[in-house]
């Protein structure tokens, strides 16, 4: 961890390190991708079995019995005890009421007495989940994918896991049960986004791509954006927490710990005005490392890429904090209303002393899909919109025509388009003896 002054004139230096991590990408994943893509679309289900029995150890006759069944997916219910669903449940609910809100109606004005505009929205037809496997395969993240989508009317979700082994975490299946995805895939990795993209005789092709996963699934949907849609690219997982001295260590301790034991690459910051609520910090996390089941992921990411920040004063501390717009925000401060209009960068903001990142990570409402590694200057959390698409409307009466034609013919003079031009002027009262 580094205890810094935002102050001292090597700042900047000292915390480069901590921004630009996970930056490189690497020419031979990039290589490894292109050719399983290209082998997918050439051999199709073939292709799945093959990279799945290889990368998976997962012996499959065909990719209709990679499906999970309605039966596995009854067993899975079985193995959960009532309060556990009920806890999903209660997620599912709670984050499908916050994203009916986000809906977009389609409208179409009547501004114009002989000319009628507007925006109708339509949800894509079918998408595709990727949930990744072994440790980061959480149900959270299946419900924040599957919800927004169904909530846009998707007409098919389909979901794709890695199960190496064979082995699929029971809870993601009751979590996409509960969330209203129709179809699950044991597959995963490039070969899972590749079907998803371009389709195989058994995996259906989508119209969009979302979740998380390694760098390979990350690579892959980087490299079919454009024959399908893609969520953003999801880096790896940070927190700033914004502190004025009030408050108790321990729980800010507590909270950068939450994201530590994400990932080794995570990053936990705390930016404070008070020193001495800095060190004590600092403390409670040493002291709750100790106890922490994933210590070791835990540890090393607050070694590597942990910081405690002492600031002059809030103002200072706010223009950090746009400065790295930081995927997740918590205004642990004595007023933090005061502080929402000033920022203007962050995935997610929490305010106040009882609202840990955790609580927004599973059942607050918004989404848990939030961009990473400064893009929130210009990305947003994953939403409804990410599941709909607009058409635009037009329609011209008669004397809508002849009121806006000669301006429309003028415009396709000046660009040299005659064609363009007559398609206006041959409907246009009188224009088209005019014009001959
Ligand atoms: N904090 C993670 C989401 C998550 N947390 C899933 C727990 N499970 C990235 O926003
Ligand atoms: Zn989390």
């Amino acid at each position: 961890m580094k205890f810094l002054d935002i102050r001292d004139t090597n700042f900047n230096t000292e915390f480069a390190a901590i921004l630009a991590r996970g930056e490189e990408t690497g020419r031979e994943v990039e290589q490894v991708v292109l050719d399983i893509i290209a082998d997918v679309r050439a051999r199709g289900d073939e292709a799945l079995l093959e990279y799945t029995r290889r990368f998976d150890r997962l012996e499959a006759d065909s990719v209709a019995t990679l499906q999970v069944t309605e039966d596995e997916i009854e067993y899975a219910f079985a193995r959960m005890k009532d309060e556990e669903i009920a806890a999903l449940k209660l997620a599912v609910e709670r984050v499908a009421r916050f994203h009916e809100k986000q809906k977009q109606e389609t409208w179409l004005s009547t501004g114009e007495p002989d000319i009628l505009l507007g925006q109708m929205v339509t949800p894509l037809e079918r998408v595709g989940i990727y949930v990744p496997g072994g440790k980061a395969s959480y149900p959270s993240s299946v419900i924040m994918n599957a919800v927004p989508a169904r909530v846009a009317g998707v007409g098919e979700i389909v979901m794709v896991a890695p199960t190496p082994g064979g082995e699929i975490n029971p809870h993601v299946l009751v979590a996409a049960r509960l969330s209203g995805v129709d179809r699950i895939f044991r597959l995963g990795g490039a070969q899972a986004v590749a079907a998803l993209a371009y389709g195989t005789a058994t995996v259906p092709k989508v119209d969009k791509i979302t979740g998380p996963g390694n760098i390979y699934v990350a690579t892959a949907k980087k490299l079919v954006f454009g024959q399908v849609g893609i969520d953003m690219i999801a880096g790896p997982s940070e927190i700033l927490v914004i502190n004025d001295g009030s408050g108790t260590p321990a729980h800010i301790a507590a909270d950068l710990l939450s994201q530590a034991e994400h990932d080794e690459l995570a990053s936990s910051i705390l930016i404070t005005t008070d020193r001495g609520f800095g060190e004590r910090v600092a403390a409670e996390v040493e002291r709750q490392l100790a106890e922490l089941s994933r210590e070791t992921i835990a540890r090393k990411s607050w070694e590597t890429y942990g910081a405690v920040i002492v600031a002059g004063s809030l103002d200072e501390v706010i223009a950090f904090s746009n400065r790295i717009a930081p995927e997740h925000l918590e205004l642990a401060v004595a007023n933090p209303f005061d502080l929402l209009p000033k920022i203007r960068n962050a995935g997610a903001i929490f305010l106040g002393h009882f609202t840990p990142e955790a609580a927004g990570d599973y059942l607050a409402g918004p989404n848990h899909t939030l961009p990473t590694g400064g893009t929130a200057r210009f990305f947003s959390p994953l939403s409804v919109d990410d599941f709909v698409k607009k058409s635009s409307i037009v329609y011209f009466s008669e004397s809508g025509l002849n009121r806006l034609g000669r301006d429309i013919v003028r415009i396709a003079e000046l660009e040299g388009l005659e064609a363009h031009g007559r398609s206006v002027s041959v409907r246009m009262k009188g224009e088209g003896e005019v014009r001959k």
